[in-house]
């Protein structure tokens, strides 16, 4: 749980893909800061809404942990954290708010061009290769699949060519990726944007109406972008 605070603290991106557009969207809703030294913190200045700027991996867990009330973060991300923490008998820590409208893009498997793909069953038995472990390992199950799933937390595409893996579960944009390294897309496991994620319960202090306020800003500029 978190202590009682009259200011509002928002995790989002410090530099990716992310990073940008969060900031842009929040100056939308009315906020702006001053920024520190270290860059890491920016004090909030036409409202005590403050930004913390991290990696996207540490969102969901300085938020899990009270240190931050919002973020802004990959769904893709947010679901593998949940996921994750389900496995191990955790209670969800925190939900998603709202879909962002940026950050687009599918987890999907993706093959070898070669192969003729016939549905999920092929996979018993393989192995793939994913920084998505609880996700793709939830899917399986529901599948009723047994394969061997093999963490890599980055260059996921080049394991098939290393003979690391038979196929790959990762995010795909434009699909470039896939293509330069002789690959296909044929199941999408999750549609991703980028997401408002809070706590799981809600705020019993002043930052109730801040969130409450910033929800509804927030809404008014989504339904402009549309
Ligand atoms: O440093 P930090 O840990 O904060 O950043 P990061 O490197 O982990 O994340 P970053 O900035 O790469 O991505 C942040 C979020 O952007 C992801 O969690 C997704 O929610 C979202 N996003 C949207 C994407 C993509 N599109 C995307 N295309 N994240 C990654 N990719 C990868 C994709 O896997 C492929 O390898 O980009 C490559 C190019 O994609 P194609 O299909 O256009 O070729
Ligand atoms: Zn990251």
């Amino acid at each position: 749980g978190s202590a009682s605070r009259d200011r509002l603290r928002i995790a989002i991106q410090k530099s990716g893909r992310l990073a940008e557009p969060a900031r842009s969207l929040l100056a939308a809703c009315g906020l702006s800061w001053r920024e520190s030294r270290d860059r890491l913190f920016c004090y909030g200045e036409s409202l005590p809404v403050d930004l913390l700027l991290v990696r996207d991996d540490d969102i969901p867990g300085l938020i899990a942990d009270g240190v931050c009330d919002l973020g802004i973060v990959g769904r893709n991300e947010l679901d593998e954290q949940a996921a994750g923490r389900a496995r191990i008998g955790l209670a969800p820590a925190y939900r998603e708010l709202r879909g962002l409208g940026f950050g687009q893009c599918r987890l999907m498997l993706a093959v070898p061009e070669d192969w003729d793909w016939q549905g999920p069953r092929q996979l018993q038995g393989l192995r793939i290769a994913t920084s998505y472990p609880a996700i793709l390992a939830a899917w399986l199950e529901r599948q009723g699949i047994q394969a061997q799933v093999v963490e890599l937390s980055g260059s996921v595409e080049i394991a098939p060519r290393l003979g690391t893996a038979d196929l790959i579960c990762d995010l795909v944009s434009s699909g470039a990726t896939l293509r330069a390294n002789q690959l296909k897309p044929v199941e999408t496991l999750l549609e991703s944007e980028a997401v408002l994620a809070g706590p799981a319960q809600g705020f019993d202090d002043a930052r109730a109406g801040l969130a409450q306020m910033l929800l509804r800003r927030m809404d008014g500029v989504l339904q402009l972008k549309d």
